[in-house]
């Protein structure tokens, strides 16, 4: 018999770095807390970069009556980031890595009356990934603690966390068939292992065949079988699996069972507004129940090791999932074993979800490092490990959008997949389609996706003429619609991936109207709005029900003669009313566009297929200012707007590399660029070092990279007037 007994209630805490000795005496005097739990809830969500890392403790008494068994064991769920488990005043153990599962044995330690006291760690460390990322590195005991008591013969708990119990199904498409092999640890002479009603008695390890095997079907029919392993001393365990079978084309994209099945979904962050990264299964499921409405079916688990709850959800609903390390942004000589660690421990705990399609080896680690031997080294050695310890599944890796597209490094991992953000951050829309068809000629034989794309948006702002940086509800949804079209038109694109289905927190952020968020979400970041370009992404993939969506409900008030209703609707045809007056009906896909004369105060309402929406707009005389976070760039956009340019001459309309084309234009914004670049240090060295960024800011135009630059207004006047006295 195995006991677990949860240990989430009756810890206290202190946020102080003392010694262990110490710490033990806040067994009864520190802060009374229950897990799971962070001390980053509120300083890591509220900008500033300023959150509390450091050293804390969380102690407990633990009595006689619950350490009862043969053998025990603690089972950590998750601390964040490094842990360190006293007993009775002595040091257990160590772990570094803040996502994964460790356990710890206690057995021949136990007194009367015990003290466990563990202390975790957010410090920073040059070991420890992550260390240089955009998202709060909460510190804390913020999953379950469990104790399990198990008899003396059982099975196996220390190593890496293991459930215990390996499944690999390899399915037959043809004969429909599976050849499932179970592997078991343990410290007895025989193991009972059973499988779809049938029980083989075994050392380790048993061989079975379903036939006519019921495949996990992705979002349509994610069956899930049963493997239990049980030892004569009557220690059990079990696991869930699924029998599927999941390919990549270079040409033709993601398969499923032999089926084409392009993987189109968002990337998740595990934190919750108010409540950090401490969150309970119902958190889970209610963000697996907004994944379902949306109808992704993939889903990218960022930047690390998610609960397993959180993979069992994925599992029971049909969720393909790319699952990953923290091995992020700046690769750290020091932290090889600890990307080998984590790896280990994310396959070892994971390997049985059916779910999971890829182990993901790193994202944007060449952003702020160069491909030099040791990281190569480093994700050759990761590359290996994900495939000695799991040969089904394959590699990939989220490379940054400037790294060159021949660079050694995507020649490791089995598929490739890029992170980009042309029309947000730099650079046009368009340039993401140029990109991918430029990668997929240069490359026809090797598999790519897009592992990372968006804007970020702030409810409360709003515009008719939406741009690139106004942090605008319609920009996001414009930017998600280019990008719409573009994966739709390329379905060699293994799997694509939003940025990012929620807000969340990154302390180090302070824009667009918020401090410590980054907005790309889809929803925000209490969960408790769905912007328009959620609706967008529904209105392609959810084919469950008929549903249409008006655009721009909080944009009430809207200084125009005439205004656009945008509508999104999975629907082929869409009806709109003003005031209960049919305006007309629009036959299309996805996005409908209508044309309003904008009058007084209306009443909207969109119809398809038997549902409807409603929204209530009006015009106003003067803009309203609660809608525009960047009023300088607004300013700067109306003046230049009405400016009376010269096209025979330059002006900062015209592109970078159409200005650097002529000497004295060309010099000109070069001496300009160069001072601006002694002022920002080490980016701009990555900038003119970057032979694939300078070709990409040749195709902006001098506006949009002075405005991304934060010029401020009178400099681009200046610069204007200078380039118009030059003849082209
Ligand atoms: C990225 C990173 C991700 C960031 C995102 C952004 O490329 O992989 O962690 O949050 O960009 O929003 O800038």
């Amino acid at each position: 018999m195995r006991k677990i007994t949860n240990l989430n209630e009756g810890w206290r805490f202190l946020k102080a770095d003392v010694p262990a000795e110490t710490a033990a005496a806040y067994a009864v005097r520190g802060e009374a807390v229950t897990l799971p739990h962070t001390w980053n809830a509120l300083d890591g969500q509220d900008g500033g970069n300023d959150y509390y890392r450091g050293r804390c403790w969380y102690v407990r008494e633990l009595s006689a009556e619950e350490a009862a068994g043969e053998r025990l064991f603690l089972e950590v769920n998750g601390a964040a980031m490094t842990a360190e488990v006293w007993f009775n005043g002595v040091k257990l153990a160590r772990h570094e890595g803040g996502y994964s599962c460790f356990r710890v044995e206690l057995t021949d330690r136990l007194s009367e009356k015990n003290i466990l006291a563990i202390s975790v760690s957010n410090e920073e460390s040059d070991q420890v990934y992550p260390q240089k990322a955009d998202f709060t590195f909460y510190g804390g005991l913020y999953r379950d603690v469990n104790l399990i008591a198990v008899p003396a013969e059982h099975f196996e708990l220390l190593k890496d966390g293991t459930p215990g119990i390996k499944v690999t199904p390899v399915v037959d498409l043809e004969n429909k068939r599976a050849v499932v092999t179970v592997e078991t640890w343990h410290n007895a002479e025989s193991v009972d292992i059973t499988v779809n009603g049938e029980t083989k008695s075994v050392e380790r390890s048993a061989e079975f065949v379903i036939e006519n095997v019921h495949l996990w079907d992705g979002l349509k029919d994610p069956y899930l079988y049963t493997a239990a392993a049980k030892l004569p001393s009557g220690d059990e365990v079990s696991t869930r699996f699924g029998c599927r079978v999941f390919a990549c084309d270079p040409e033709k994209g993601f398969f499923l069972n032999g089926c084409s099945y392009p993987l189109r979904g968002v990337s998740r962050h595990q934190d919750l507004k108010g409540r950090g990264n401490a969150l309970s299964v119902d958190d889970h499921k209610a963000d697996m129940d907004i994944i379902r409405e949306l109808g992704a079916n993939t889903l990218r688990l960022a930047h690390y090791q998610h609960a397993q709850e959180f993979y069992d959800l994925c599992d029971e609903n049909g969720i393909v999932v790319w699952a990953e390390i923290p091995y992020i942004t700046m690769h750290m000589p020091k932290g090889r074993e600890n990307t080998l660690s984590q790896m280990r421990e994310l396959i070892t705990q994971c390997y049985n979800h059916p779910c999971i399609a890829v182990w993901g080896l790193s994202n944007e680690i060449t952003a702020a490092s160069a491909v030099n031997e040791d990281l190569l080294e480093n994700h050759r050695l990761l590359n290996e490990l994900c495939h000695r310890m799991d040969p089904t599944r394959l590699t990939t890796m989220a490379d940054v959008f400037m790294l060159e597209i021949d660079s050694p490094i995507l020649e490791i991992p089995d598929i490739n997949s890029y992170n980009l953000y042309f029309g947000w951050y730099l650079g046009e829309l368009e340039q993401t389609d140029e990109f991918f068809d430029e990668y997929h000629a240069k490359y026809p034989e090797r598999v790519i996706g897009f592992s990372e794309y968006g804007a970020d948006a702030n409810p409360a702002f709003h515009s008719s003429r939406p741009e690139k940086g106004d942090y605008t509800e319609e920009y996001q949804a414009l930017y998600h619609e280019h990008m719409l079209r573009m994966i739709e038109a390329r379905p060699w694109l293994w799997a694509t991936h939003v940025w990012n289905l929620f807000d969340f927190a990154a302390d180090g952020r302070d824009e667009g109207g918020k401090h410590g968020e980054n907005q790309k979400g889809l929803v925000t970041f209490d969960r408790s709005l769905r912007k328009d370009a959620f609706y967008l992404y529904k209105a392609a993939w959810n084919k469950s029900e008929p549903f249409v969506h008006l655009c721009g409900k909080r944009y009430v008030n809207r200084c125009e003669e005439e205004t656009e209703i945008k509508v999104y609707s999975n629907c082929a045809e869409v009806r709109l009313y003003v005031d209960d007056t049919p305006v007309g009906t629009l036959s299309g896909r996805t996005v409908f566009r209508f044309r309003i004369p904008l009058l007084g105060e209306h009443m909207i309402r969109a119809e398809a297929e038997g549902c409807s929406d409603v929204m209530c707009i009006r015009r106003v005389s003067e803009p309203d200012e609660s809608y525009i976070f960047n009023k300088a760039a607004a300013s700067v956009t109306n003046w230049f707007d009405a400016d009376d340019i010269d096209p025979s001459c330059f002006s900062i309309q015209d592109t970078l590399g159409e200005i650097r084309s002529h000497p004295q234009a060309g010099a000109i914004v070069n001496a300009m660029m160069a001072k601006g670049a002694s002022e920002r240090g080490d980016v701009a060295d990555a900038v003119k070092d970057n032979p694939a960024l300078q070709r990409m800011m040749g195709r902006m135009t001098m506006l949009s990279l002075l405005k991304q630059g934060g010029a401020d207004e009178e400099s681009i006047k200046q610069l204007n007037r200078v380039l118009q006295g030059i003849k082209k």
